[in-house]
């Protein structure tokens, strides 16, 4: 029998890597997943504002994103729809760092995007360094099929929540449904939990 050893560590017993939540498959292209077009945005047009209960927005011109801190991130990334990459590469702003210029006592967020897509993640999912605005992808800007200028990334969910031309953040009391959430995706989406439908 022909064994290919590939070259990263992580392999389970069964030979399955062990990075990959249940019911996945490894791919390594990077597929294009989107529910409409692909817009166009200018980077000059360009503003991310996170909406409060508070009624003042709180918003960033690409300029002033571009000032803020930024970090290098290396993670994998789950697809509902059955496919893994392993050891992906982003750059972007940490949502930790936006967060420290708002006050919300709200515990959830929908985010939205360019071109109408929403998707509803609990402010938890979304702290303490586990989700960004990326705006890079393998060294090179974010394409625009990919959500370029800037998507959401919230790699310990599945992808769908990765919302693709982010442009904010809307505080909510209660855990509201997106887009693919109202037509039958899971409200939260744990990959290694198996959260795909309800
Ligand atoms: N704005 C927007 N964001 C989106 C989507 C979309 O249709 N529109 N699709 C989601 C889904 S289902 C997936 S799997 C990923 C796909 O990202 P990719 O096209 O970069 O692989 O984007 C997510 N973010
Ligand atoms: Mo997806």
């Amino acid at each position: 029998m022909s064994f290919i050893t590939r070259g990263f560590s992580g392999r389970g017993r069964a030979g399955r890597d062990e990075r990959l939540p249940p019911g996945q498959t490894l791919v390594e292209d990077f597929p294009v997943l989107s529910a409409g077009p692909t817009p166009d945005i200018d980077t000059a047009d360009w503003q991310f504002t996170i909406r409060t209960e508070s009624g003042v927005d709180t918003s960033w011109t690409w300029d002033e994103f571009m000032a803020l801190p930024i970090e290098d991130v290396s993670t994998d990334i789950h697809c509902v729809t059955h496919w893994s990459k392993l050891g992906t590469s982003w750059r972007g702003v940490s949502v930790d760092t936006l967060f420290e210029q708002v006050e919300t006592e709200y515990e959830f967020a929908m985010a939205h995007s360019y071109g109408g897509y929403t998707t509803n993640v609990p402010l938890e999912d979304l702290l303490d360094g586990k989700a960004w605005i990326a705006f890079e992808f393998d060294g090179e800007p974010l394409e625009p099929e990919h959500g370029g200028p800037a998507r959401l990334i919230v790699p310990h969910l599945y992808f769908w929540k990765s919302a693709k031309w982010v442009r904010g953040l809307v505080m909510m009391p209660d855990d509201d449904p997106g887009f693919w959430e109202q037509n039958g995706y899971h409200l939260h989406g744990d990959p290694w939990k198996e959260e795909r439908y309800w």
